[in-house]
């Protein structure tokens, strides 16, 4: 194809999409979808960085729970990790029940950490994705990070230092309370943290391949008509 014809079929194309109306619906993103990647938009609880494009969260509550390192070298904001486990903490912040984040009923529990939540509407078959980063210096017990999506709660890759792609699809349309934190597990001590970056919300409002064409047919058949009384005019 040549770069001449390329462009004679971009145009087309573009006076097609908009004779019927979707070239703004394709060039658009919708607002939701904008604010709900900005993690400076997510409300916060405990310890937590946001910027438009990353979060940084720890575990770290301030109480020298970094040993062997100098109290407060994992903390991100100056702000301490938030209680697990009691009313008014980090439970009560993502909504869902008192004990939902231990690892197991008796032992060991969660004691302390940070998250960020975000309502959003979605449709079915919307997706939301970002990458995340877990560090920790603790050796004793495995502190982890998790994703919630309306209380349920999806621990998220705890290899050290690995830069992992998370994925989460709205199986039907709803409004949706989704959270990302980390908690402090068996005890406070031991710090860990997560960074996210790379959000992503991927929304099927957007007119999908299978149904462009029949889309493009009908501009094709407006665009005729109009061509058709061009010409009629142009005659008489
Ligand atoms: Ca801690
Ligand atoms: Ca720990």
């Amino acid at each position: 194809m040549t770069t001449s014809t390329l462009v004679q079929r971009f145009a087309l194309t573009t006076s097609l999409l908009g004779a019927i109306g979707i070239g703004s619906l394709t060039l658009t993103a919708p607002a939701q979808a904008a604010s709900i990647t900005n993690f400076s938009d997510w409300n916060t609880f405990g310890d937590v960085l946001p910027t438009p494009t990353t979060a940084d969260l720890s575990t770290d509550g301030l109480q020298d729970d970094d040993f062997p390192l100098p109290s407060g070298s994992f903390n991100v904001s100056g702000t301490p990790a938030g209680p697990v486990g009691t009313v008014g903490g980090l439970e009560d912040f993502i909504g869902v029940p008192i004990g939902s984040l231990d690892p197991d009923p008796v032992f060991p529990l969660a004691y302390e950490g940070s998250a960020i939540r975000y309502t959003v509407d979605a449709a079915a078959g919307d997706s939301f994705s970002f990458n995340s980063i877990f560090n920790t210096n603790d050796t004793v017990f495995s502190d982890y990070a998790f994703f919630s999506a309306n209380g349920a709660i999806t621990t998220l890759n705890t290899a050290p230092g690995i830069n992992s792609p998370f994925q989460y699809v709205f199986a039907t349309p709803g409004t949706y309370n989704l959270a990302l934190g980390i908690v402090d597990v068996g005890d406070f001590n031991g710090s860990s943290t997560v960074s996210l970056s790379n959000a992503q919300y991927t929304s099927t409002a957007i007119p999908t391949p299978a149904v462009l064409p029949g889309l493009i047919g009908m501009g094709i058949a407006t665009w005729r008509k109009r061509k058709a009384a061009q010409a009629e005019n142009s005659a008489s």
